[in-house]
Protein backbone atom coordinates (compact mmCIF):
# COMPACT_ATOMS: atom_id res chain seq x y z
CA UNK A 1 0.00 0.00 0.00
CA UNK A 2 1.43 3.40 -0.89
CA UNK A 3 2.32 6.05 1.28
CA UNK A 4 -0.47 8.77 0.90
CA UNK A 5 1.61 12.31 0.07
CA UNK A 6 1.72 15.28 1.73
CA UNK A 7 0.73 17.89 -0.85
CA UNK A 8 -2.35 16.36 -1.67
CA UNK A 9 -3.60 16.10 1.77
CA UNK A 10 -2.57 20.12 2.62
CA UNK A 11 -4.92 20.42 -0.75
CA UNK A 12 -7.55 18.45 1.38
CA UNK A 13 -7.47 20.10 3.98
CA UNK A 14 -7.19 23.72 2.44
CA UNK A 15 -10.40 22.91 0.47
CA UNK A 16 -12.30 21.51 3.68
CA UNK A 17 -11.16 24.73 5.54
CA UNK A 18 -12.46 27.14 2.62
CA UNK A 19 -15.39 24.72 2.91
CA UNK A 20 -15.58 26.04 6.59
CA UNK A 21 -14.90 29.68 6.83
CA UNK A 22 -17.87 29.70 4.03
CA UNK A 23 -19.88 28.05 6.35
CA UNK A 24 -18.92 30.37 9.37
CA UNK A 25 -19.94 33.47 7.08
CA UNK A 26 -23.42 32.17 5.77
CA UNK A 27 -24.14 30.00 8.40
CA UNK A 28 -25.75 27.03 8.72
CA UNK A 29 -28.77 26.46 6.53
CA UNK A 30 -32.07 25.81 7.91
CA UNK A 31 -35.08 25.15 6.42
CA UNK A 32 -37.19 26.13 9.36
CA UNK A 33 -37.65 24.51 12.89
CA UNK A 34 -36.02 25.82 15.31
CA UNK A 35 -33.44 29.23 15.53
CA UNK A 36 -30.09 28.89 15.31
CA UNK A 37 -27.87 29.87 18.49
CA UNK A 38 -26.06 32.84 17.79
CA UNK A 39 -22.98 34.20 19.21
CA UNK A 40 -24.62 35.95 22.01
CA UNK A 41 -26.04 33.00 23.16
CA UNK A 42 -25.73 32.53 26.72
CA UNK A 43 -23.72 29.58 28.40
CA UNK A 44 -26.21 27.76 30.83
CA UNK A 45 -25.30 25.62 33.74
CA UNK A 46 -26.49 22.04 33.97
CA UNK A 47 -29.89 21.33 35.12
CA UNK A 48 -29.17 18.55 37.18
CA UNK A 49 -26.34 16.09 38.35
CA UNK A 50 -28.04 13.12 38.49
CA UNK A 51 -26.59 12.38 41.94
CA UNK A 52 -29.80 10.40 43.17
CA UNK A 53 -29.00 7.63 40.75
CA UNK A 54 -26.68 5.26 42.82
CA UNK A 55 -23.54 6.32 45.48
CA UNK A 56 -22.02 3.10 44.30
CA UNK A 57 -21.57 4.45 40.91
CA UNK A 58 -17.97 4.90 39.81
CA UNK A 59 -17.26 8.54 38.71
CA UNK A 60 -19.67 10.51 40.40
CA UNK A 61 -20.38 13.99 39.37
CA UNK A 62 -19.48 16.47 41.70
CA UNK A 63 -22.04 19.35 41.17
CA UNK A 64 -23.94 20.64 38.08
CA UNK A 65 -22.99 18.55 35.64
CA UNK A 66 -21.12 20.85 33.25
CA UNK A 67 -19.45 23.54 34.66
CA UNK A 68 -17.00 21.84 36.91
CA UNK A 69 -14.74 18.85 36.82
CA UNK A 70 -16.07 15.11 37.38
CA UNK A 71 -14.19 12.41 39.89
CA UNK A 72 -13.30 8.70 38.20
CA UNK A 73 -12.23 5.88 39.33
CA UNK A 74 -9.03 6.21 42.28
CA UNK A 75 -9.11 10.10 41.99
CA UNK A 76 -8.94 10.50 38.24
CA UNK A 77 -10.49 14.27 37.53
CA UNK A 78 -12.59 15.18 33.98
CA UNK A 79 -12.70 18.53 33.44
CA UNK A 80 -15.77 19.79 31.93
CA UNK A 81 -16.27 19.27 28.04
CA UNK A 82 -12.68 17.39 28.02
CA UNK A 83 -12.75 13.47 27.60
CA UNK A 84 -9.66 12.58 29.05
CA UNK A 85 -7.16 9.34 28.13
CA UNK A 86 -8.09 7.39 31.35
CA UNK A 87 -11.84 7.01 30.29
CA UNK A 88 -10.49 4.86 27.61
CA UNK A 89 -12.12 1.33 28.14
CA UNK A 90 -14.15 2.24 30.92
CA UNK A 91 -17.77 3.05 31.47
CA UNK A 92 -19.28 6.58 31.19
CA UNK A 93 -21.07 9.28 33.51
CA UNK A 94 -23.01 8.29 36.89
CA UNK A 95 -25.59 6.05 35.10
CA UNK A 96 -24.34 2.69 35.89
CA UNK A 97 -24.64 0.66 32.87
CA UNK A 98 -23.32 0.01 29.13
CA UNK A 99 -25.58 2.84 28.59
CA UNK A 100 -24.56 3.74 24.29
CA UNK A 101 -22.75 2.14 21.66
CA UNK A 102 -19.40 0.83 23.14
CA UNK A 103 -20.15 2.14 26.02
CA UNK A 104 -18.69 5.69 26.18
CA UNK A 105 -16.99 8.36 24.09
CA UNK A 106 -14.23 7.15 22.66
CA UNK A 107 -16.06 3.96 22.30
CA UNK A 108 -14.07 1.12 23.79
CA UNK A 109 -16.13 -0.05 26.58
CA UNK A 110 -17.94 -3.21 26.15
CA UNK A 111 -19.98 -4.43 29.54
CA UNK A 112 -19.00 -6.15 32.16
CA UNK A 113 -18.84 -9.68 33.25
CA UNK A 114 -17.62 -12.77 34.52
CA UNK A 115 -19.04 -14.44 31.44
CA UNK A 116 -19.17 -18.32 32.04
CA UNK A 117 -16.84 -20.74 30.72
CA UNK A 118 -20.38 -22.39 28.73
CA UNK A 119 -23.27 -19.72 28.34
CA UNK A 120 -26.21 -21.29 27.43
CA UNK A 121 -29.52 -19.73 26.17
CA UNK A 122 -31.32 -18.08 29.46
CA UNK A 123 -34.63 -16.72 27.82
CA UNK A 124 -35.49 -15.50 24.18
CA UNK A 125 -37.56 -12.19 23.49
CA UNK A 126 -40.43 -11.80 22.30
CA UNK A 127 -43.19 -14.80 21.47
CA UNK A 128 -43.19 -14.17 18.27
CA UNK A 129 -40.96 -12.47 15.85
CA UNK A 130 -40.16 -8.41 15.70
CA UNK A 131 -40.80 -7.90 11.81
CA UNK A 132 -41.97 -4.89 9.63
CA UNK A 133 -41.80 -3.21 6.17
CA UNK A 134 -39.89 -0.50 5.82
CA UNK A 135 -39.35 1.57 2.72
CA UNK A 136 -35.98 3.41 1.66
CA UNK A 137 -34.97 5.22 -0.64
CA UNK A 138 -37.71 3.97 -2.81
CA UNK A 139 -37.72 0.41 -2.38
CA UNK A 140 -39.65 -1.84 0.22
CA UNK A 141 -38.90 -4.76 2.16
CA UNK A 142 -39.54 -6.58 5.46
CA UNK A 143 -37.36 -6.14 8.02
CA UNK A 144 -37.10 -8.68 10.90
CA UNK A 145 -34.94 -8.67 14.55
CA UNK A 146 -31.93 -6.88 14.87
CA UNK A 147 -29.07 -6.25 12.84
CA UNK A 148 -26.85 -3.12 12.02
CA UNK A 149 -25.65 -1.71 14.76
CA UNK A 150 -28.31 -2.66 16.82
CA UNK A 151 -26.57 -2.58 20.55
CA UNK A 152 -29.20 -2.91 23.65
CA UNK A 153 -28.13 -0.29 26.03
CA UNK A 154 -28.44 -1.46 29.51
CA UNK A 155 -28.83 0.19 32.86
CA UNK A 156 -28.81 -0.51 36.89
CA UNK A 157 -32.73 1.39 37.53
CA UNK A 158 -32.42 3.49 40.87
CA UNK A 159 -35.33 0.87 42.13
CA UNK A 160 -33.03 -2.09 41.44
CA UNK A 161 -34.17 -3.33 38.16
CA UNK A 162 -31.48 -4.13 35.25
CA UNK A 163 -33.29 -2.72 32.38
CA UNK A 164 -32.52 -3.34 28.45
CA UNK A 165 -33.60 -1.68 25.97
CA UNK A 166 -33.03 -1.77 22.23
CA UNK A 167 -34.62 -0.56 19.20
CA UNK A 168 -35.72 -3.10 16.93
CA UNK A 169 -36.94 -3.77 13.07
CA UNK A 170 -40.86 -4.04 14.05
CA UNK A 171 -40.37 -0.22 14.49
CA UNK A 172 -40.60 -0.24 18.21
CA UNK A 173 -38.49 0.81 21.33
CA UNK A 174 -38.69 -2.22 23.68
CA UNK A 175 -37.66 -2.22 27.78
CA UNK A 176 -36.87 -5.52 28.60
CA UNK A 177 -36.37 -6.96 32.42
CA UNK A 178 -32.58 -8.00 31.72
CA UNK A 179 -33.11 -11.29 34.37
CA UNK A 180 -36.12 -12.11 32.86
CA UNK A 181 -36.77 -11.17 29.47
CA UNK A 182 -40.10 -9.73 30.65
CA UNK A 183 -41.45 -6.46 29.10
CA UNK A 184 -40.59 -3.73 31.39
CA UNK A 185 -43.06 -1.25 29.55
CA UNK A 186 -45.27 -0.68 27.09
CA UNK A 187 -42.98 -0.32 23.99
CA UNK A 188 -42.34 2.98 22.21
CA UNK A 189 -43.50 2.82 18.64
CA UNK A 190 -41.77 4.96 15.74
CA UNK A 191 -42.81 4.96 12.31
CA UNK A 192 -39.89 2.58 10.97
CA UNK A 193 -37.59 0.50 11.34
CA UNK A 194 -35.27 1.51 14.41
CA UNK A 195 -31.21 0.15 12.90
CA UNK A 196 -29.12 2.30 15.62
CA UNK A 197 -28.76 1.85 18.95
CA UNK A 198 -30.05 3.75 21.94
CA UNK A 199 -28.43 6.00 24.46
CA UNK A 200 -29.33 5.71 27.99
CA UNK A 201 -28.52 9.44 29.23
CA UNK A 202 -25.23 8.96 31.50
CA UNK A 203 -25.77 11.11 34.35
CA UNK A 204 -28.30 9.19 35.76
CA UNK A 205 -31.93 11.50 34.17
CA UNK A 206 -34.73 8.96 32.80
CA UNK A 207 -34.06 9.63 29.62
CA UNK A 208 -33.52 7.93 25.97
CA UNK A 209 -31.96 8.97 23.02
CA UNK A 210 -32.85 7.24 20.07
CA UNK A 211 -33.19 7.57 15.85
CA UNK A 212 -35.21 5.61 13.64
CA UNK A 213 -35.73 4.95 9.97
CA UNK A 214 -39.16 7.24 10.35
CA UNK A 215 -36.43 10.63 10.07
CA UNK A 216 -36.84 11.56 13.52
CA UNK A 217 -33.88 11.71 16.48
CA UNK A 218 -35.88 11.40 20.25
CA UNK A 219 -35.65 12.29 23.09
CA UNK A 220 -37.97 9.94 25.39
CA UNK A 221 -38.76 10.18 28.92
CA UNK A 222 -38.65 6.96 31.13
CA UNK A 223 -40.19 8.49 33.80
CA UNK A 224 -43.95 8.74 33.16
CA UNK A 225 -46.64 5.84 32.75
CA UNK A 226 -45.55 4.98 29.29
CA UNK A 227 -42.39 6.00 27.43
CA UNK A 228 -42.90 9.13 26.31
CA UNK A 229 -41.35 11.48 23.42
CA UNK A 230 -40.44 15.11 24.82
CA UNK A 231 -38.50 16.34 21.87
CA UNK A 232 -37.16 14.94 18.17
CA UNK A 233 -35.79 16.67 15.13
CA UNK A 234 -36.68 15.85 11.68
CA UNK A 235 -34.08 14.92 9.04
CA UNK A 236 -35.41 17.62 6.97
CA UNK A 237 -35.72 20.58 9.38
CA UNK A 238 -32.25 21.36 7.97
CA UNK A 239 -31.70 21.65 4.05
CA UNK A 240 -29.46 17.76 3.66
CA UNK A 241 -28.90 15.58 1.37
CA UNK A 242 -29.02 11.58 0.27
CA UNK A 243 -31.27 10.22 3.15
CA UNK A 244 -33.17 10.99 6.13
CA UNK A 245 -32.69 8.21 8.87
CA UNK A 246 -30.72 8.26 12.00
CA UNK A 247 -27.94 5.30 12.52
CA UNK A 248 -25.92 7.00 14.41
CA UNK A 249 -25.86 6.86 18.32
CA UNK A 250 -26.09 9.81 20.10
CA UNK A 251 -23.33 10.55 22.49
CA UNK A 252 -23.63 12.98 25.67
CA UNK A 253 -21.24 14.66 27.38
CA UNK A 254 -21.75 17.37 29.77
CA UNK A 255 -25.22 17.75 28.37
CA UNK A 256 -24.83 17.98 25.28
CA UNK A 257 -25.85 15.87 22.43
CA UNK A 258 -23.93 14.95 19.47
CA UNK A 259 -25.25 13.86 16.31
CA UNK A 260 -24.22 13.15 12.96
CA UNK A 261 -27.64 12.15 10.32
CA UNK A 262 -28.31 10.57 7.07
CA UNK A 263 -29.22 13.85 6.01
CA UNK A 264 -25.20 14.33 6.13
CA UNK A 265 -25.28 17.00 9.05
CA UNK A 266 -23.26 16.84 12.51
CA UNK A 267 -25.50 18.49 15.52
CA UNK A 268 -24.78 19.64 18.73
CA UNK A 269 -27.47 20.50 20.83
CA UNK A 270 -27.22 21.40 24.81
CA UNK A 271 -30.16 19.50 26.45
CA UNK A 272 -30.58 21.59 29.55
CA UNK A 273 -31.82 18.60 31.33
CA UNK A 274 -34.04 19.13 34.41
CA UNK A 275 -36.67 18.18 36.67
CA UNK A 276 -40.32 20.11 36.80
CA UNK A 277 -42.24 21.43 39.97
CA UNK A 278 -43.62 18.24 40.11
CA UNK A 279 -40.26 16.04 39.97
CA UNK A 280 -41.00 15.18 36.21
CA UNK A 281 -37.88 15.15 34.02
CA UNK A 282 -37.92 17.89 31.14
CA UNK A 283 -35.31 18.99 28.55
CA UNK A 284 -34.97 21.56 26.67
CA UNK A 285 -32.86 21.47 23.88
CA UNK A 286 -31.02 24.63 22.33
CA UNK A 287 -29.24 23.86 19.24
CA UNK A 288 -25.63 24.82 19.13
CA UNK A 289 -24.48 23.52 16.18
CA UNK A 290 -25.93 22.59 12.96
CA UNK A 291 -23.11 21.85 9.66
CA UNK A 292 -23.05 19.43 6.64
CA UNK A 293 -20.11 17.45 6.89
CA UNK A 294 -19.71 18.31 3.54
CA UNK A 295 -19.58 20.77 0.91
CA UNK A 296 -19.21 21.01 -3.34
CA UNK A 297 -15.80 20.05 -3.83
CA UNK A 298 -16.09 17.25 -1.23
CA UNK A 299 -19.23 16.28 -2.55
CA UNK A 300 -17.49 16.17 -6.93
CA UNK A 301 -14.45 14.37 -4.97
CA UNK A 302 -16.32 11.75 -3.29
CA UNK A 303 -19.87 11.15 -4.79
CA UNK A 304 -23.33 11.86 -3.38
CA UNK A 305 -23.83 9.76 -0.46
CA UNK A 306 -22.29 11.86 2.30
CA UNK A 307 -25.01 10.68 4.87
CA UNK A 308 -23.17 9.97 8.77
CA UNK A 309 -24.27 6.77 9.91
CA UNK A 310 -21.52 6.46 12.26
CA UNK A 311 -21.91 7.35 16.24
CA UNK A 312 -19.67 10.17 17.10
CA UNK A 313 -16.59 9.68 19.04
CA UNK A 314 -15.06 11.75 21.67
CA UNK A 315 -11.26 13.21 23.34
CA UNK A 316 -9.97 15.46 24.67
CA UNK A 317 -11.38 18.66 23.92
CA UNK A 318 -12.79 17.01 20.55
CA UNK A 319 -15.69 15.12 18.90
CA UNK A 320 -15.10 13.39 15.73
CA UNK A 321 -17.33 11.62 12.95
CA UNK A 322 -16.92 10.23 9.57
CA UNK A 323 -19.51 9.92 6.63
CA UNK A 324 -20.11 7.67 3.86
CA UNK A 325 -17.82 9.68 1.57
CA UNK A 326 -14.84 8.49 3.16
CA UNK A 327 -14.37 11.81 5.32
CA UNK A 328 -13.13 12.36 9.48
CA UNK A 329 -13.45 15.35 10.79
CA UNK A 330 -12.66 16.37 14.32
CA UNK A 331 -13.75 19.35 15.54
CA UNK A 332 -12.99 21.37 18.74
CA UNK A 333 -15.85 21.45 21.48
CA UNK A 334 -13.88 23.99 23.68
CA UNK A 335 -16.31 26.70 22.98
CA UNK A 336 -19.22 24.49 21.94
CA UNK A 337 -21.88 26.30 24.57
CA UNK A 338 -21.01 29.66 22.47
CA UNK A 339 -22.23 28.11 19.29
CA UNK A 340 -18.28 27.78 18.00
CA UNK A 341 -17.32 23.74 16.92
CA UNK A 342 -14.29 24.89 14.02
CA UNK A 343 -12.69 21.96 12.17
CA UNK A 344 -9.34 21.41 13.41
CA UNK A 345 -8.72 17.74 11.60
CA UNK A 346 -10.04 16.70 8.18
CA UNK A 347 -8.44 13.54 6.95
CA UNK A 348 -10.29 11.91 4.03
CA UNK A 349 -10.30 8.54 3.95
CA UNK A 350 -12.18 7.44 0.78
CA UNK A 351 -14.71 4.31 0.97
CA UNK A 352 -17.27 4.34 2.95
CA UNK A 353 -17.54 4.86 7.15
CA UNK A 354 -20.72 3.58 8.73
CA UNK A 355 -18.40 1.75 11.36
CA UNK A 356 -17.32 4.13 14.81
CA UNK A 357 -13.91 5.46 15.55
CA UNK A 358 -12.29 4.59 17.68
CA UNK A 359 -10.02 6.28 19.96
CA UNK A 360 -7.05 4.84 22.03
CA UNK A 361 -5.59 6.69 25.41
CA UNK A 362 -3.02 8.42 23.22
CA UNK A 363 -6.19 10.41 21.09
CA UNK A 364 -5.02 8.36 18.12
CA UNK A 365 -8.26 7.42 15.76
CA UNK A 366 -8.66 4.06 14.32
CA UNK A 367 -11.13 4.05 11.44
CA UNK A 368 -12.99 1.51 9.58
CA UNK A 369 -13.74 2.03 6.03
CA UNK A 370 -16.08 0.08 3.93
CA UNK A 371 -15.67 -0.13 0.13
CA UNK A 372 -19.03 -0.97 -2.57
CA UNK A 373 -17.04 -0.82 -5.62
CA UNK A 374 -20.59 -1.22 -7.79
CA UNK A 375 -21.65 2.11 -6.47
CA UNK A 376 -19.22 4.16 -8.77
CA UNK A 377 -21.78 2.23 -11.94
CA UNK A 378 -24.90 3.03 -9.64
CA UNK A 379 -23.47 6.54 -9.99
CA UNK A 380 -22.98 8.07 -6.79
CA UNK A 381 -19.90 6.84 -5.94
CA UNK A 382 -16.74 8.24 -7.84
CA UNK A 383 -13.71 6.06 -8.86
CA UNK A 384 -11.58 8.48 -7.10
CA UNK A 385 -13.16 7.57 -4.09
CA UNK A 386 -12.82 3.83 -4.58
CA UNK A 387 -9.08 4.67 -5.42
CA UNK A 388 -8.42 6.34 -2.51
CA UNK A 389 -9.94 3.94 0.26
CA UNK A 390 -7.66 1.12 -2.25
CA UNK A 391 -4.58 3.56 -1.58
CA UNK A 392 -4.97 4.35 2.31
CA UNK A 393 -6.64 0.97 3.56
CA UNK A 394 -9.27 -0.15 5.51
CA UNK A 395 -8.09 -0.13 8.80
CA UNK A 396 -6.60 3.21 9.29
CA UNK A 397 -4.74 4.83 11.96
CA UNK A 398 -4.25 8.50 12.16
CA UNK A 399 -2.82 11.09 14.53
CA UNK A 400 -4.92 13.66 14.84
CA UNK A 401 -2.28 15.93 15.91
CA UNK A 402 0.30 16.00 13.80
CA UNK A 403 1.39 18.52 11.51
CA UNK A 404 2.24 15.78 8.63
CA UNK A 405 0.78 13.15 7.04
CA UNK A 406 -1.91 11.91 10.49
CA UNK A 407 -1.92 8.06 8.59
CA UNK A 408 0.18 5.94 10.79
CA UNK A 409 -0.63 3.19 9.15
CA UNK A 410 -3.40 1.02 6.94
CA UNK A 411 -4.57 -2.60 6.78
CA UNK A 412 -5.56 -4.03 3.20
CA UNK A 413 -8.58 -5.43 3.78
CA UNK A 414 -9.95 -5.33 0.02
CA UNK A 415 -10.78 -8.32 -2.12
CA UNK A 416 -9.01 -8.61 -5.40
CA UNK A 417 -12.57 -8.77 -7.36
CA UNK A 418 -14.89 -5.78 -7.46
CA UNK A 419 -17.47 -7.38 -4.62
CA UNK A 420 -17.82 -5.25 -1.57
CA UNK A 421 -14.91 -5.25 1.19
CA UNK A 422 -13.47 -3.79 3.95
CA UNK A 423 -15.35 -3.31 7.39
CA UNK A 424 -18.49 -2.39 8.97
CA UNK A 425 -18.01 -3.68 12.03
CA UNK A 426 -16.26 -1.51 14.91
CA UNK A 427 -13.27 -2.83 16.54
CA UNK A 428 -12.97 -3.23 20.22
CA UNK A 429 -9.96 -2.11 21.63
CA UNK A 430 -7.39 -4.39 24.34
CA UNK A 431 -3.85 -3.82 25.54
CA UNK A 432 -3.00 -2.56 22.42
CA UNK A 433 -4.54 -4.89 19.85
CA UNK A 434 -7.57 -4.09 17.35
CA UNK A 435 -10.02 -7.10 16.89
CA UNK A 436 -12.67 -6.74 14.30
CA UNK A 437 -14.94 -8.75 11.60
CA UNK A 438 -14.36 -7.77 7.95
CA UNK A 439 -16.99 -8.27 5.93
CA UNK A 440 -15.24 -10.83 3.77
CA UNK A 441 -15.46 -13.13 6.82
CA UNK A 442 -12.42 -12.62 8.65
CA UNK A 443 -11.69 -11.98 12.62
CA UNK A 444 -8.51 -9.94 12.60
CA UNK A 445 -6.20 -9.10 15.49
CA UNK A 446 -4.09 -5.95 14.22
CA UNK A 447 -0.71 -4.58 16.52
CA UNK A 448 -2.12 -1.14 17.18
CA UNK A 449 1.71 -0.23 17.35
CA UNK A 450 2.79 -1.62 13.67
CA UNK A 451 -0.74 -2.21 11.82
CA UNK A 452 0.02 -6.58 11.23
CA UNK A 453 -2.31 -8.56 11.33
CA UNK A 454 -0.80 -10.45 14.02
CA UNK A 455 -3.64 -13.33 13.75
CA UNK A 456 -6.65 -14.30 12.06
CA UNK A 457 -9.96 -16.41 11.29
CA UNK A 458 -11.39 -17.13 8.13
CA UNK A 459 -14.58 -18.53 9.32
CA UNK A 460 -16.55 -15.95 10.44
CA UNK A 461 -18.87 -15.80 7.34
CA UNK A 462 -18.94 -13.55 4.51
CA UNK A 463 -21.32 -9.65 5.70
CA UNK A 464 -20.10 -10.28 9.55
CA UNK A 465 -20.70 -6.56 10.46
CA UNK A 466 -21.46 -7.57 14.15
CA UNK A 467 -18.51 -5.20 16.67
CA UNK A 468 -16.74 -7.51 19.13
CA UNK A 469 -16.76 -7.05 22.63
CA UNK A 470 -14.00 -7.99 25.54
CA UNK A 471 -15.38 -8.33 28.62
CA UNK A 472 -12.72 -10.04 31.41
CA UNK A 473 -10.26 -11.74 29.03
CA UNK A 474 -13.11 -13.29 27.08
CA UNK A 475 -13.18 -11.90 23.30
CA UNK A 476 -16.89 -12.23 22.30
CA UNK A 477 -17.46 -12.41 18.55
CA UNK A 478 -20.90 -12.25 16.53
CA UNK A 479 -20.42 -14.16 13.46
CA UNK A 480 -22.36 -14.36 10.53
CA UNK A 481 -22.35 -18.14 9.94
CA UNK A 482 -24.86 -18.02 13.21
CA UNK A 483 -22.37 -18.62 15.69
CA UNK A 484 -22.07 -16.49 19.12
CA UNK A 485 -17.72 -17.28 19.91
CA UNK A 486 -15.77 -16.76 23.20
CA UNK A 487 -11.94 -16.52 22.73
CA UNK A 488 -9.75 -16.56 26.08
CA UNK A 489 -7.06 -13.79 25.77
CA UNK A 490 -4.59 -14.80 27.53
CA UNK A 491 -2.06 -14.16 24.75
CA UNK A 492 -4.09 -10.99 23.44
CA UNK A 493 -1.99 -11.55 20.19
CA UNK A 494 -3.43 -15.46 19.97
CA UNK A 495 -7.24 -15.53 21.10
CA UNK A 496 -8.04 -19.32 21.68
CA UNK A 497 -11.31 -20.18 21.01
CA UNK A 498 -13.15 -21.37 24.47
CA UNK A 499 -16.89 -22.25 23.28
CA UNK A 500 -19.56 -21.61 20.57
CA UNK A 501 -23.45 -20.77 20.49
CA UNK A 502 -25.17 -21.69 17.93
CA UNK A 503 -28.67 -19.79 18.36
CA UNK A 504 -30.14 -20.05 14.88
CA UNK A 505 -29.20 -20.32 11.15
CA UNK A 506 -28.89 -16.45 10.93
CA UNK A 507 -26.65 -14.15 9.65
CA UNK A 508 -25.80 -12.13 13.39
CA UNK A 509 -25.34 -8.97 12.20
CA UNK A 510 -25.89 -6.95 15.75
CA UNK A 511 -23.67 -6.38 18.36
CA UNK A 512 -24.30 -7.50 21.48
CA UNK A 513 -24.79 -6.10 24.96
CA UNK A 514 -22.97 -7.87 27.80
CA UNK A 515 -23.50 -7.23 31.60
CA UNK A 516 -23.10 -8.82 34.38
CA UNK A 517 -22.04 -11.58 32.26
CA UNK A 518 -25.05 -12.23 30.46
CA UNK A 519 -24.84 -12.28 26.63
CA UNK A 520 -27.50 -9.85 24.82
CA UNK A 521 -27.64 -10.52 20.90
CA UNK A 522 -30.45 -9.33 18.46
CA UNK A 523 -30.74 -11.27 15.23
CA UNK A 524 -32.19 -11.40 12.27
CA UNK A 525 -34.12 -14.39 12.60
CA UNK A 526 -36.69 -11.64 14.39
CA UNK A 527 -35.80 -12.36 18.56
CA UNK A 528 -33.21 -11.29 20.88
CA UNK A 529 -31.74 -13.66 23.03
CA UNK A 530 -30.00 -13.77 26.19
CA UNK A 531 -26.94 -16.25 27.02
CA UNK A 532 -25.37 -16.77 30.25
CA1 LIG B 1 -36.14 7.32 6.47
CA1 LIG C 1 -28.44 3.68 7.25
CA1 LIG D 1 -22.62 4.48 4.64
Amino acid sequence: MQERSGPIFLVIAFGAMLGFIAFLLVGPRDAGGEPLAGPDATATTGAGDGQGTNPSTPGSTQAGGNTTSTTGPGGLVREPNTIPGWTVGRPWGSTVGLTMFRGNPTRTYYGTGPISDSPSLLWTYPATTMCSESVNLGESAVWCGMGWTGQPAIWERPDGVTEMIFGAYDRNIHFVDAKTGEDLRPPFVTGDIVKGSVTVDPDGFPLLYTGSRDNKLRIIALDRAEPTELWSIHAEDVDGTWNDDWDGNPLIIDDIMYEGGENGWFFAYELNRGYDASGIVTVEPRRLVAMPGYDAEFRSRAGDNLSIENSVAAYDDRVYFANSGGRIVGLDISNVREGEAPIVFDYWAGGDIDASLVIDEEGMIYASVNVKPAQVSQGYRTSENISRTREVGQLIKLDPYTDGDPRLWGVDLTSPGGEDSGTWATPALHQGYLYTNTHQGSLIVVDTATGEIVWQDGTVGWHSWSSPSIVDNTLVVATCVGEIRGYTLDNPAAPQRQWTITPGESCLEATPAIWNGTIYLGSRDGYLRAFR
